[in-house]
């Protein structure tokens, strides 16, 4: 029975009653500005409760204004040190947040006061075209950082004031992808993406991964540093389901340890230093020939393997480059086999970064696979992938995972294969789309997807880094007054400005073999960044030098005058 305008206006006062007085219990801190940026909002743990009360708030109209979707919340600063905390919404498809939605966060967070906060929160319901009497339904989850119980504490304050409207589910203690995973699940009408809940999601993967692997098991177990975070529990969950194939052997699993969370250790920590956590070296983990180490990061949504090589006994690292190469040759070769063609035939293709190294895109290139580059922020990737049928994306620093279009998955169901070769590449196709997380990359199903490709080629680590040699590389970071001023275009790759900084860049790059480099202000830290690559590494070490200082020419004004 539709209500009464008298009793419509009676609740919405009962609504905005309720919101100010919990909005009283967390005030905005005077001089914190929030952004809601790639990863949502990110700071210091105790200056969030204010942010996460907001984005309550947020999730809410957004799940309202979608006719009560589900909408996830996850509470995580990813690699980010332990005193750090994050919040960011996932969309009912598992993905980012709508981007346009973006800038409404950021409005609601900085709102000075409880009295602008409801005037801005009734303003963009209107604006929004949001049906307040609408039911709503929150799934939220957070990592193992000290500050979350009381951030989920500010967000359940927040849900909470809507009263019964709002239905709330608590997914716990766990990693970023599964609560991307739930959420997809929780929404899909069709009901065959899995059972929304992270056993349903463990079993899938476990199901799929076994069946790929088959005969070819039992692999070499496999070291998972899981950054002292909450990809450990996923880890712990994971190994009785596969332990007959594969054994998964964890490392740095202290989530209760004190600053433990990333410190030295995590895929973060081995992507940047390029070396492997001090703990696991000491140990002698990887020194046994043959043997394959990786790591998470604190939220467990990226992955970088590793190994030692044996002649040399130096360290090699297998990032998400080397991830989405094999994954597309592998792919490649499974889609030529199942000799689908004409209308069945299914696009391939591959989408990176700027930070991608060169090595990998040439490799690509002449294996006649399409690659595209877009800004970095696994948004902007996703989004390019959804573009082929089969859409690999992989970020250097290890975020990432493979997405199948609804019409590849339909063909693949519905083909008549010619021969059994056709027919197993097909079965396999399928499985690995059940393997592979379709809203977010996830660093255990990228685990697993490794393995098994490892598994059919047949191949150990060294096979694998032989594809290609990455070019030496390099990332700094420069601090500048205002990283505004930097402004790029052509996926990052160039600057428009500071006005004349990229023609001195290409100068400097002009002056080494195979030498590359740009510069972008990051999204998630207040300062530039200079990425360098170059046949040899006193190259990188010179050229990164050169850029990084013109670079801070630039943000203070010093001489910008083109050298001809
Ligand atoms: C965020 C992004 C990550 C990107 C990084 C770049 C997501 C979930 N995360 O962590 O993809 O690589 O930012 O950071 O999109 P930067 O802008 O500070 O270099
Ligand atoms: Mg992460």
């Amino acid at each position: 029975m539709a209500l009464s305008s008298t009793s419509a206006a009676h609740a919405h006062a009962v609504l905005l009653n309720s919101l100010t007085e919990a909005s009283n219990l967390y005030p905005k801190e005077e001089g914190v500005t929030y952004s809601y940026g790639t990863a949502g909002f990110r700071t210091l743990g105790a200056k969030l409760p204010a942010a996460v009360f907001r984005t309550a708030l947020l999730a809410v109209l957004r799940s309202k204004r979608l006719e009560g979707a589900s909408i996830g919340v996850m509470i995580t600063a990813s690699h980010n040190p332990e005193p750090d905390n994050g919040v960011k919404i996932v969309d009912p498809s598992g993905e980012m947040l709508d981007p346009t939605w973006e800038q409404h966060a950021t409005a609601l967070s900085n709102c000075p006061s409880t009295d602008s906060l409801i005037s801005t929160f009734t303003t963009l319901a209107t604006h929004l075209h949001v049906d307040l009497s609408q039911p709503a339904s929150i799934i939220f989850a957070r990592d193992t950082r000290p500050s979350g119980p009381d951030l989920v504490k500010a967000l359940e304050a927040g849900l909470h004031a809507f009263g019964d409207n709002v239905k709330i589910k608590d997914v716990g203690v766990t990693t970023t992808p599964i609560l991307h995973y739930v959420v997809k699940a929780t929404n899909d009408q069709s009901g065959t993406y899995g059972a929304p809940t992270i056993e349903g999601y463990m079993q899938k993967m476990s199901k799929a991964f076994k069946e790929l692997v088959g005969i070819r098991g039992p692999l070499v177990p496999l070291f998972v540093d899981c950054a002292n975070g909450v990809g450990s529990s996923a880890v712990d969950t994971m190994i009785p389901l596969i332990e007959d194939v594969l054994l998964l052997r964890p490392m740095n699993t202290a989530t209760g340890t004190k600053g433990a969370l990333n410190d030295e250790c995590g895929a973060d920590y081995v992507k940047t230093k390029q070396a492997m956590p001090p703990n696991l070296a000491q140990l002698g983990t990887l020194d046994k020939p043959g043997t394959t180490g990786c790591s998470f990061d604190g939220d467990a949504d990226r992955i970088v393997f590793y190994y030692v090589e044996d002649a040399t006994r130096t360290f090699k690292l297998l990032d998400g480059d080397k991830i989405a190469t094999m994954a597309a040759v592998y792919f490649k070769e499974l889609l030529l086999r199942t000799k689908l063609t004409g209308e069945e035939k299914l696009s391939m293709g591959v989408v990176q970064t700027a930070y991608a190294n060169g090595s990998s895109t040439k490799y690509l290139e002449s294996r006649d696979i399409p690659v595209e580059c877009v800004q970095t922020g696994v948004k902007h990737l996703h989004h390019a992938a959804k573009k082929f049928d089969i859409g690999i994306y992989f970020e250097a620093n290890g975020h990432g995972t493979v997405l199948f279009s609804p019409h590849a998955i339909e063909t693949l169901r519905k083909a008549s294969p010619v021969t059994l070769e056709a027919g197993n590449a097909i079965r396999h196709l399928l499985n690995f789309y059940e393997l592979i997380n379709q809203a977010v990359g996830d660093a255990m199903s990228d685990m697993l997807l490794v393995e098994a490709v490892l598994a059919h080629k047949g191949w150990g680590s060294a096979e694998w880094n032989a594809g290609y040699q990455d070019l030496p590389n390099k990332l700094e970071k420069v601090i500048v007054p205002d990283r505004n001023h930097f402004v790029t275009y052509d996926a990052e790759r160039r600057l428009s400005h500071p006005v004349g900084l990229q023609e001195l860049v290409d100068i400097e790059v002009g002056k080494y073999e195979m030498g590359r480099a740009f510069v972008r202000p990051s999204g998630t830290e207040d300062c530039v960044r200079v990425y360098a690559e170059a046949k040899t590494k006193e190259d990188v070490e010179v050229l990164i030098g050169n850029v990084a200082r013109l670079v801070q020419e630039a943000s203070t004004g010093q001489s910008m005058v083109v050298a001809s």
